[in-house]
């Protein structure tokens, strides 16, 4: 039985949407963030890098979502572009897009945008900037094609999903999607989508911390509490 190890935030998400769009039997295993249950010994014998999600697979570990992603859709068979070189080059294009810029630049704007102390201007700057110019060459790469690799749903679209659930949040406010269209036209298409509702429904399957209190800040954001203890 598949294992995903899980917290309800956009890179898990992903992965539990790919989990419920193929309908692989998978039990979900419920990491913590905010207690810092990802940094358990036990946790990152699974995965080194102490972020979330990871997978287990009858033995076979693999980390990080978008490599869980395609290990998912080449283990299926499903969600994946045509087998010809240009649309696997696509795929890894895109996919690698995501992973490399929308998720990261996404993740530090939220960090600056809400939780970094001041002084925060100039990272804010940097960060906000990138992600919008992120998130704008993804809408312009989606005017033209349903999906983002043309007429199909696949991996690509639910790498997308995981992020472009938190977009308002991400990038300052609800007037982000219009300077997004298309984004937002993406985002509806994928909640419509069964499996998009039973993946958004796995985050009350266990209490979650809810607050980002002193010790969720020491768990998340190691780096700052040395910084006050100096
Ligand atoms: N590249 C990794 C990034 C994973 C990541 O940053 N996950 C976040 C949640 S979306 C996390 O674990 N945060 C907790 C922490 O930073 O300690 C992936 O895509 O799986």
């Amino acid at each position: 039985m598949l294992k995903l190890y899980y917290h309800p935030t956009p890179n898990p998400a992903k992965v539990a949407l790919m989990l419920e769009e193929t309908g692989l039997p998978y039990t979900l295993v419920p990491v913590d963030t905010r207690k810092g249950e990802q940094h358990d010994p036990a946790y990152t014998a699974i995965n080194p890098n102490a972020k979330v999600p990871a997978l287990v697979d009858d033995g076979v570990t693999v980390f990080d979502s978008n490599a869980i992603l395609l290990y998912l859709a080449e283990k299926t068979g499903r969600f994946l572009p045509p087998d010809a070189p240009a649309a696997r080059a696509q795929m890894l294009s895109w996919l690698m897009f995501v992973a490399t810029g929308i998720g990261p630049y996404s993740g530090q704007c939220v960090h600056f945008r809400h939780y970094a102390p001041e002084p925060r201007a100039y990272p804010l700057n940097r960060y906000d900037f990138e992600a919008w110019r992120h998130w704008t060459i993804l809408d312009a790469h989606l005017a033209d094609r349903r999906w983002m690799l043309g007429e199909d749903y696949t991996l690509v679209d639910m790498a997308v999903w995981g992020w472009a659930r938190m977009v308002p949040y991400i990038l300052g406010g609800d007037d982000a999607w219009a300077r997004l269209p298309q984004v937002k036209r993406l985002l509806d298409a994928v909640n419509a989508r069964p499996a998009a509702q039973r993946a958004e429904t796995l985050k009350e399957r266990h209490a979650f911390k809810a607050v980002v209190d002193d010790d969720a800040r020491r768990a998340l954001f190691p780096q700052n509490a040395r910084l006050a203890a100096d």
